[in-house]
C-alpha cells in the first residue's frame, strides 16, 4: 500500500492500495493493479486457461477510465482516444486503397511576406514584417523578404509550375499594405492590387482556383502604430479591407479565408515574441490579441453574408491551426486531463467560438482562478457579450485547418506565473521513433491526423473541412530527390482518406505547404517546405521541381489512393502510350500477315524466321 516514501514523504504513491492519509483510519481502497496482482498470484503467471478473465487488463479505454477518478472535463477528445485506444500499431500504419469525393479540391498553398519580394516597390507600405525582419538578430542569418521568391514578379512563372503540380487550387495571400498602404482605404495603390489581379487572372485562364488568404501575419506597420491588433478599433479596419477586397476580387473569387492561423498571431507574435511584432507579454496580451481577431474574422464574413455572397457565390471561413495531443501516460488520468486543456488551449481557444460559441469551458475557468489567485480583479482572458458570443457564432463555411504534428502532453505545475503556459499547465514531449524534418517542432505523426479530424467532427458538429496547410520542412544541404517529403504526404494524405472513408470526416479539400521553398518566418531561408526548391544564386530566382512534386501529383490525379485492381486510369499514365503501342503491332502484325498470305509458298515467311 502506499506509504512513507523516505524524503519524498507521501507524495510517492508506490502501493497497490490507495490509502487515504486525510483520514485518522487510513482507509486503503484497492487500485485496478491490486486486481491484476492478485489474478497473477492466483494463475500462477498467466494461465491461457484463465487469460479471459486476465483480459481485463487489456481492456479497452473506455472502461480503464472507468476506473480510474472520473474526470469532470467535458471533451470529445475522449471520444476520439476511445474510439484509437485498441488500435494496433500496424493497423495505425495500414494503407487504405480508397478515393475522395468527386470534386474534391487539391490545392498548394503561399503566403505574401514569405514569396512576394517587392517590399517597397509600386507604392507598398510597410508591414510588421518588413520591420521586424530589418531588426538585427530577430531573423536567422538576418534572413528578410524583401526579395523572397521574387513573386511579386513571377506571375507566369508561378502559375507554371502550379500547372505542373496539376492542382485545381491555389492558396496565397493578399499584402494589405501593398493594397493599402496606411492600412486604410483612405488611399487605394491600385498598382499594387493590380499585382493580385494578374495573378487572379492567370490562375482563372490555367483553370485553377484561387482561394484567398485576407491576413496571413503581415499587418500594415501603420496599424500597429496605433497598437495593431490590441487596439479594438482594427475590428472595423479589418472589416473595411476585407470589403474593399470583395469589392474588387470577389467576381473572380470563390474561396476565401478571413485570417489565418490566429493562434500563431496571438501566441508567436505577441505571447513568446519570436515572430512580428515582437510582443512579449504573455499572461495577458495573447488573449487580447485573440479576441480582437475573432471578432475581425466574424465582421468579414458577416459582409460578405450579407453584402456579397448572394452575388458572388464564394465561400469564407477562417483557417485554424493546431497541434494534436495525446496523453504521455496512457494509463495516467491527469496526462490525459493536460491533454484536454492543451487541446482547449489550442484549437478550442478559436474554434469554440467560432464552431459552439463563446470560449470554451476550460480557459474560461481556469483563466479566470488563476487570475484571481494572484490578486487580479478580473480575469486576463477577456469576455464576450451575449450579442457579440451571437455575432461569432457559426461565421464559418467550412473549417480551414492546418495540421503538421502530434505531441504527448503531462500536467505541468507553473504555480501562479500569469503566462498562457501557466493557464494551460501542460507540457510537452515527443516520441523519440517519430522522424524528425527540418523544424524542430514538427515531427512525422501521420496517426495523429486522423485523430484530429476525428476530434473536429465530433467536438465542433461534423462541419465540412478545407485542409489549409499540410506539409514537412528539410534544412541543410539542398537535396532535390526529396524522398522524406513523399513519404510525410503519402502517409498524411493516407490519414485523411481514413477519416473520411472509415470515420464519415466531412473532408472536402487537401492542400499542401508549401509551393516552393520560401521565408520562413524567423527562420528566413533555413527551413524549406517547398514542393519547388528556389535557386537564389540564381539572377533569375528560378524554380527547380523535387522528386515530391510528381508524387503529389499523382495522388491528385488519382484523387487519393484507388485499389491496383479497380483499373483507375491514374493508375496507368502510359495508358494511352501502351494502347498506341499495341496498336502499332497489331497493324505491324496485320500488315505481315497479309504479306505471308500472300507469298504463303515462301518458307521463309512460314517458318517465321525472318520475324
Ligand atoms: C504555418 N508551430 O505556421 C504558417 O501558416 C505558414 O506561414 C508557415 O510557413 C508554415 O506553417 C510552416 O511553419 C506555423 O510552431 C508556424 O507549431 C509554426 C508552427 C505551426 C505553424
Amino acid at each position: 500500500m502506499d506509504g512513507f516514501e523516505a524524503n519524498q514523504g507521501y507524495s510517492q504513491r508506490f502501493g497497490l492500495h490507495y490509502v487515504n492519509f486525510e483520514v485518522g483510519s487510513r482507509p486503503r481502497t484497492p487500485k485496478q493493479s491490486a486486481y491484476l496482482y492478485a489474478e497473477i498470484i492466483e494463475q500462477n503467471g498467466f494461465s491461457s486457461q484463465k487469460s479471459k478473465k486476465f483480459k481485463a487488463a487489456e481492456r479497452p479505454l473506455t472502461r480503464r477510465l472507468a476506473a480510474l477518478p472520473p474526470s469532470e472535463v467535458p471533451s470529445q477528445a475522449k471520444v476520439v482516444w476511445e474510439k484509437f485506444s485498441s488500435q494496433s500499431n500496424f493497423d495505425r500504419k495500414m494503407y487504405h486503397y480508397g478515393t475522395f469525393p468527386e470534386g474534391f479540391s487539391w490545392g498548394i498553398s503561399s503566403s505574401a511576406y514569405q514569396i512576394e519580394g517587392g517590399w517597397n516597390a509600386d507604392g507598398k507600405g510597410l508591414s510588421i514584417w518588413d520591420k521586424f525582419a530589418h531588426t538585427h538578430l530577430r531573423i536567422s542569418n538576418d534572413d528578410n523578404g524583401d526579395i523572397a521568391c521574387d513573386s511579386y514578379n513571377k506571375v507566369e512563372e508561378d502559375v507554371a509550375i502550379l500547372k505542373q503540380l496539376k492542382v485545381t487550387h491555389y492558396r496565397f495571400s493578399i499584402s494589405w499594405s501593398r493594397v493599402l498602404p496606411d492600412g486604410t482605404t483612405n488611399y487605394i495603390n491600385e498598382a499594387g492590387l493590380n499585382y493580385y489581379h494578374r495573378l487572379v487572372d492567370a490562375l482563372i485562364a490555367a483553370n485553377i482556383q484561387p482561394h484567398v488568404t485576407l491576413y496571413h501575419w503581415d499587418l500594415p506597420q501603420a496599424l500597429q502604430d496605433i497598437g495593431g491588433w490590441e487596439n479594438d478599433t482594427i475590428v472595423t479596419k479589418f472589416r473595411d479591407y476585407a470589403d474593399f477586397i470583395f469589392d474588387r476580387l470577389g467576381h473572380k473569387v470563390k474561396f476565401w479565408i478571413t485570417i489565418n492561423e490566429p493562434y500563431n498571431v496571438a501566441m508567436i507574435g505577441h505571447g513568446y515574441g519570436v515572430g512580428a511584432p515582437g510582443d512579449f507579454r504573455p499572461g495577458t496580451l495573447p488573449y487580447v490579441i485573440g479576441h480582437n481577431l475573432l471578432k475581425a474574422h466574424a465582421e468579414a464574413w458577416h459582409i460578405y453574408n450579407d453584402k456579397y455572397r448572394a452575388k458572388q457565390n464564394g465561400i469564407i471561413s477562417i483557417t485554424i491551426n493546431s497541434d494534436w495531443s495525446e496523453p504521455r501516460n496512457p494509463y495516467k488520468q491527469e496526462d490525459y486531463d493536460a491533454a484536454i486543456r492543451a487541446i482547449q488551449f489550442y484549437i478550442g481557444w478559436f474554434a469554440h467560438p467560432v464552431y459552439n460559441g463563446d470560449y470554451n469551458d476550460i480557459m474560461k475557468t481556469v483563466i479566470r482562478e488563476r487570475s484571481l489567485a494572484a490578486g487580479l480583479s478580473e480575469s486576463r482572458l477577456p469576455e464576450f457579450t451575449p450579442e457579440e458570443v451571437k455575432r461569432i457564432k457559426g461565421t464559418y463555411d467550412y473549417f480551414g485547418f492546418n495540421y503538421y504534428t502530434t505531441v504527448l502532453t503531462f500536467p505541468v505545475d507553473y504555480k501562479n506565473l500569469q503566462h498562457y503556459d501557466g493557464d494551460k499547465g501542460a507540457g510537452s514531449t515527443v516520441d523519440l521513433t517519430w522522424l524528425d524534418s527540418g523544424s524542430g517542432w514538427l515531427k512525422v505523426t501521420p496517426f495523429g491526423f486522423r485523430r484530429i479530424l476525428n476530434f473536429i467532427k465530433e467536438e465542433y458538429g461534423n462541419p465540412p473541412i478545407i485542409i489549409t496547410e499540410n506539409g514537412i520542412s528539410e534544412r541543410g544541404t539542398v537535396d532535390l530527390n526529396d524522398t522524406h517529403r513523399s513519404h510525410y504526404y503519402e502517409k498524411y494524405i493516407n490519414q485523411a482518406l481514413k477519416a473520411y472513408l472509415l470515420d464519415g470526416v466531412d473532408i472536402r479539400g487537401y492542400t499542401a505547404w508549401s509551393l516552393m521553398d520560401n521565408f520562413e518566418w524567423a527562420k528566413g531561408f533555413s527551413e524549406r517546405f517547398g514542393f519547388f526548391y528556389v535557386n537564389h544564386s540564381d539572377p533569375n530566382i528560378s524554380r527547380v521541381a523535387k522528386k515530391s512534386v510528381s508524387d503529389y501529383s499523382k495522388i491528385i490525379t488519382c484523387n487519393g489512393f484507388p485499389h491496383p485492381a479497380s483499373g483507375h486510369e491514374c493508375l496507368n499514365p502510359t495508358g494511352l502510350n501502351v494502347t498506341f503501342a499495341l496498336l502499332i503491332v497489331a497493324t505491324f502484325g496485320a500488315v505481315c500477315a497479309s504479306f505471308c498470305f500472300f507469298k504463303s509458298k515462301n518458307q521463309i515467311c512460314k517458318s517465321g524466321k525472318t520475324f
